[in-house]
């Protein structure tokens, strides 16, 4: 008997690259679950990836899809939504993808609150090109390029998302997999920039390097590092340091960037291209 998920992937394209443990599979079991509950016509829904590991998601899905160049997802599935905003754009991307060399992306996308739906798999590394450290490391971990431990301070990607003005910000994680179906749900039903970040395991790159020997030993540490907002607000200043909130964090109106550049569509004709 086929599952919910058999319903939706390409079967031609199996086997996957992912290694054996790696959490991107979860994820992607969350966002079809997420859509197959939302009953949307696939022919409708347009992924967007950029490059990493995490980004080879959009191979492995019956929709419309694209991968694209790293970090410039974003940028592509713009000019989709504002081509066609009847489509319901999502875009996955790795915790390097977004925030590092797409970065400016992300906050810009946050800024105009574009209708699409950010999905980041943060596996606090660069997986695919073998565990240099990214903005989402966090300090005092381990990567190929930081073998004394890194120094940097890390982005809190949910903060960020929230400063720059995105209507819906959530995390989850692998080890929640139905809270990251209902927080994707969730993202995807919002009118304007929404963002899920799933905190995911690369057993391959950040494991082996930060002494967690086994993908079941990286997915009890996401449990360890992970608080509701309740747990956390009853937590030492100390105790919060590592930890990562999980839930949601902004569910708020705000016009949407594809239904203002209508509005002005409409105005200049309504004007017949006389500016004033
Ligand atoms: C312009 C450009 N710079 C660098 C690379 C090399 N590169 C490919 S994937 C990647 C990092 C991927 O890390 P992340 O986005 O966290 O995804 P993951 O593999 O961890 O899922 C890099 C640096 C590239 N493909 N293109
Ligand atoms: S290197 Fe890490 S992120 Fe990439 S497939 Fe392997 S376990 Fe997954
Ligand atoms: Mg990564």
């Amino acid at each position: 008997m086929k599952t919910v998920i058999d319903r939706y992937i390409r079967e031609e394209m199996f086997p996957n690259i992912w290694c054996p443990g790696c959490g991107n599979g979860i994820v992607l079991g969350s966002i079809i679950r997420a859509i197959d509950d939302l009953n949307w016509n696939r022919d409708k829904i347009v992924m967007i990836s950029g490059i990493g590991c995490s980004s080879r998601i959009t191979g492995y899905v019956d929709f419309c899809t694209m991968n694209t160049t790293h970090g410039r997802a974003l940028p592509f599935a713009t000019g989709i939504k504002m081509a066609n905003s009847d489509l319901k754009v999502i875009v996955v991307m790795g915790d390097g993808d977004c925030s590092a060399i797409g970065g400016n992306h992300f906050i810009h996308a946050a800024r105009r609150n574009i209708d699409l739906t950010a999905i980041i798999i943060n596996n606090m590394i660069y997986g695919m090109t073998g565990g240099q450290y990214s903005p989402l490391t966090p300090t005092g971990r381990f990567g190929s390029t930081a073998p004394y431990g890194n120094i940097d301070q890390s982005f809190d990607l949910a903060e960020l998302a929230i400063a720059a003005g995105a209507s819906y910000v959530a995390r989850g994680t692998v080890y929640n997999p139905r809270q990251s179906t209902s927080l994707i749900k969730k993202a995807l039903t919002k009118k304007g920039f929404s963002v899920v970040e799933i905190i995911s395991d690369c057993p391959v790159s950040y494991g082996r390097m930060n002494k967690m020997k086994s993908p079941v030993d990286m997915l009890k540490w996401i449990k360890d590092i992970t608080v509701s907002k309740k747990v956390w607000e009853g937590l030492s200043e100390g105790e919060k340091e590592d930890k990562f909130i999980i839930g949601e964090f902004i569910n708020k109106d705000r016009p949407d960037y594809t239904e203002k550049y209508e509005e002005i569509i409409k105005k200049a004709k309504e004007m017949g291209g006389n500016k004033r």
